[in-house]
C-alpha cells in the first residue's frame, strides 16, 4: 500500500517522479504529492485524488527538483484530505514520505508536546518527520538522526526523508514495507516497488528489515538493523519494463484476466514433466520436506485464502495430508497447536502482505517442521523469510482485484499436490490425469474465454441489483467465495458465497426475485446434490446464473439463465470455472461505471495491517 518514489540527480526529477508514481498508483490514490528542492528551495504539492490531479496541478515546465520524494496514499489514519497527503514536513526544513503505520504515534506527538512543532495532520506520519527534526537538532547528520529517531517507532514504515540543508542526500529507513534503491549513473532512486523505476534503471538494492541507508547521486550507505554498515547484493531486474502498461486493453484487470492462459503456460514450463514434478521447484530440500509432512497449516488472506481454501481440498482428496486453512490477521493474534510434522504453506501475490508476514513470523517461531511460500515477486519478504518457496510467474499485477495471481497460485499448488502425493502414495492414474490436466490447462481457458460475449449480455441483467448469492459445492465453494470477493470488490454489489448445502441452513431466507443466485456447475460427483439446491431456489422463486458443463443438463427457462462452460477434467475446474466469475463481476462493473481497476477504499499490495 501507498507508493513511494524518491530521486536524488543532476536532472529535473520531477517527470521521473509522477511516472513513478503513476506506476504505483494500484497501491493506493486517496491522495498524491510531491516535495522538491531545488537551488536551496523546498517546496510540497499535494492533491486529494490520483496522481492526474497532483500532475495536473505541477506545472511541467516551472517545476523543478534534482531532488525529490512523492507519494501515493491509502489512508490509515486521518481523513482522505489535503493536509493529511504526504509528503509531510518539519521546520519548513524537513519533507519526508511514509509507507505503514506507526502505532505509537499518540505517544511520540506526547514527547514532542512540550517542543515547538505545529502538527497539522492527523496521522501518524507527521510523528516521524518531527521526530527525526528534533534528533537532527543534536546529531551530526540526517543520517545519524534518522538511526536514533527509528529506536523510538513501534510499527512498521518505508519511510524516506530530505533536508533542504543537504540537498542531494535522501536518508530512507525499512521494517515492515519494503522499499528498493535503484542505482543509476550520477543518480540514484527510491521506490517501494521496482515497478516504479524501471523507466529509469534495472539495477537493484532490496534494502532489508531494519535497514536505514543514505542515497546521494553516487553512493549508497546501508546500516543494518544491528548498527553495522553492510553492502548489499546488487540485483539486475527481470521484469518486463512494459509490465505496467495495458497493451491496448481497456482496464488492466481485462489484461490480467486474458493474460491468464500465457502465465500459467509460464508458470508450468520446465516444472511440469511427464513423469511428474522437477526437482526443487519448490526449493532445494523441497523433496526431503515432502516426505516427511504429515500436516499442513495454509495461511493467506483475500483471494490467496481463497487458493488455500481450493487448495485444502485438493491436499487432503489427491495427496492424503491433512490441511487447515487460516486467514493470517485471525491467526497471527490467536494460540494454536502445531500438529506433528506440520508445513506452513504462505500464499501472497506481493510477497508482503503484513498480516501474512507476521503470521509467517509465528509460525516460525512455533515449531514448525519447515515454511513455504507461494508467491509472484522473487527476493520479496515472504519468500526471503520462507525456507522453500514457489515462484508463480504471473508477471506484474496492477489491477486491485487479483485474478492471474489467483490462477497461477491455484496451479502451483496442484504441482504441490503431485510433489507431496509423490511420497503419499498416489497412484499412477491419479498422477497421470492431474499431468495430463494441467497440460491441457492453458487451452481449456483460452476456450473459457470466448465465453466474454454471453457474459458482458449477462451482466446487463445483473447490473440493477444491489444483493447476490454465489454457489458451489466442494472445490468449487472457494471459486464460489472467490467470485464473490471479486464482484464485491469492483462493482460494489454485496455478494456472498455459500457452500449450496449450506443454503437451508439460512440464506434460503433471502432468496426472492431481486437477489440474483450465480451457480458453478462443473460434471462431477456433487452435481446432483448442487441440482437438488438449485431446485429449493427455484422453488422459492429465485432467479439463478448457471454456469454449467454441458454435460451436466441444465436447461435455460424464465429462472435460469446457463452458460455452457467448455468440458475439462475435475483437477482443473476449479481454475477453469474462475474465468467466468471474474468475466462477469468485470461486466457488471463495466456497466456501473466503477473504477474497475482501482476501486473504492482499496489497494493492492496490503503492507499495513
Ligand atoms: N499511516 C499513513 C500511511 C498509510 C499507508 O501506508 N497506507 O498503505 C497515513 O495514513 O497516511
Amino acid at each position: 500500500m501507498c507508493g513511494i518514489v524518491g530521486a536524488v540527480a543532476e536532472r529535473n526529477v520531477v517527470q521521473i517522479l509522477l511516472e513513478g508514481l503513476r506506476r504505483l498508483e494500484y497501491r493506493g490514490y486517496d491522495s498524491a504529492g510531491v516535495a522538491l528542492l531545488n537551488n536551496g528551495e523546498l517546496s510540497i504539492t499535494r492533491r486529494v485524488g490520483k496522481v492526474k490531479a497532483l500532475s495536473d496541478a505541477l506545472d511541467d515546465e516551472s517545476s523543478l527538483g534534482t531532488t525529490g520524494i512523492a507519494h501515493t496514499r491509502w489512508a490509515t489514519h486521518g481523513g482522505v484530505t489535503e493536509v493529511n497527503a504526504h509528503p509531510h514536513t518539519s521546520s519548513e526544513r524537513f519533507a519526508l514520505v511514509h509507507n505503514g503505520i506507526i502505532e505509537n504515534h499518540k505517544a511520540l506527538r506526547d514527547a514532542l508536546s512540550d517542543k515547538d512543532y505545529a502538527f497539522v495532520s492527523d496521522t501518524d506520519t507527521e510523528t516521524i518527520a518531527h521526530t527525526i527534526a528534533e534528533a537532527r537538532k543534536h546529531c551530526d547528520t540526517l543520517l545519524e538522526s534518522v538511526l536514533q529517531s527509528v529506536k523510538s517507532f513501534h510499527g512498521a514504515y518505508g519511510t524516506v526523508i530530505i533536508d533542504k540543508e543537504d540537498p542531494n542526500t535522501m536518508v530512507v529507513a525499512r521494517s515492515g514495507s519494503p522499499l528498493v534503491i535503484g542505482l543509476g549513473i550520477g543518480e540514484n532512486f527510491i521506490a517501494s516497488d521496482q515497478m516504479a523505476l524501471l523507466p529509469v534503471t534495472r539495477r537493484f538494492i532490496f534494502l532489508e528489515e531494519g535497514d536505514v541507508a543514505e542515497i546521494t547521486r553516487t553512493t549508497v550507505k546501508i546500516i543494518d538493523a544491528s548498527g553495522e554498515k553492510v553492502e548489499r547484493e546488487v540485483v539486475e531486474s527481470s521484469v518486463e519494463h512494459d509490465a505496467g502498461d495495458k497493451a491496448g486493453y481497456r482496464h488492466y484487470m481485462l489484461k490480467e484476466i486474458y493474460e491468464q492462459p500465457a502465465v500459467i503456460r509460464n508458470t508450468l514450463q520446465g516444472r511440469v514433466t511427464p513423469d511428474g514434478i522437477s526437482d526443487d521447484v519448490f526449493g532445494e530440500g523441497s523433496d526431503e520436506v515432502f516426505a516427511k509432512v504429515e500436516n499442513i497449516k495454509i495461511i493467506a488472506c483475500g483471494t490467496s485464502y481463497h487458493a488455500g481454501m481450493t487448495a485444502k481440498y485438493w491436499l487432503e482428496a489427491y495427496a492424503g495430508v491433512c490441511c487447515d486453512v487460516e486467514i493470517a490477521s485471525e491467526f497471527r493474534y490467536r494460540k494454536s497447536v502445531v500438529k506433528p510434522n506440520s508445513l506452513i504453506v504462505t500464499i501472497s501475490q506481493s510477497g508482503e502482505t503484513a498480516d501474512t508476514l507476521a503470521a509467517l513470523k509465528l509460525a516460525k517461531e512455533s515449531g514448525y517442521m519447515s515454511s513455504l511460500a507461494i508467491c509472484n515477486v522473487d527476493g520479496s519478504s515472504l519468500v526471503r523469510e520462507s525456507s522453500l518457496s514457489f515462484m508463480t510467474r504471473a508477471g506484474a499485477e496492477i489491477g486491485v482485484a487479483s485474478t492471474k495471481a489467483f490462477t497461477t497460485q491455484l496451479a502451483g499448488f496442484l504441482m504441490l499436490v503431485l510433489a507431496i502425493g509423490k511420497h503419499k502414495g498416489m497412484s499412477d492414474t491419479l498422477k497421470s490425469s492431474i499431468l495430463q490436466s494441467l497440460a491441457e490447462l492453458p487451452s481449456k481457458l483460452e476456450e473459457t474465454l470466448t465465453l466474454a460475449d454471453d457474459i458482458d449480455d449477462l451482466a446487463e441483467e445483473f447490473s440493477d441489483k444491489h444483493h447476490s448469492l454465489f454457489l458451489g459445492r466442494g472445490d468449487q465453494y472457494p471459486i464460489a467465495m472467490e467470485g464473490a470477493l471479486k464482484l464485491k470488490e469492483i462493482s460494489y454489489i454485496h455478494a456472498e458465497a455459500y457452500a449450496s448445502g449450506e443454503l437451508k441452513h439460512g440464506p434460503l431466507a433471502l432468496i426472492d426475485a431481486e437477489m440474483p443466485v450465480i451457480v458453478v456447475a462443473p460434471n462431477n460427483e456433487l452435481l446432483e446434490k448442487l441440482k437438488s439446491n438449485v431446485e429449493e431456489v427455484r422453488a422459492r422463486g429465485g432467479i439463478m446464473y448457471v454456469f454449467a458443463d454441458k454435460d451436466a443438463h441444465f436447461k435455460s427457462d424464465e429462472t435460469m439463465r446457463v452458460l455452457d462452460v467448455p468440458h475439462c477434467s475435475e483437477a482443473i475446474a476449479p481454475i477453469v470455472y474462475t474465468i467466468p466469475l471474474q468475466l462477469l463481476s468485470y461486466y457488471v462493473a463495466l456497466i456501473k461505471g466503477t473504477d474497475v481497476d482501482q476501486p473504492r477504499n482499496l489497494a493492492k499490495s496490503v503492507t499495513v495491517e
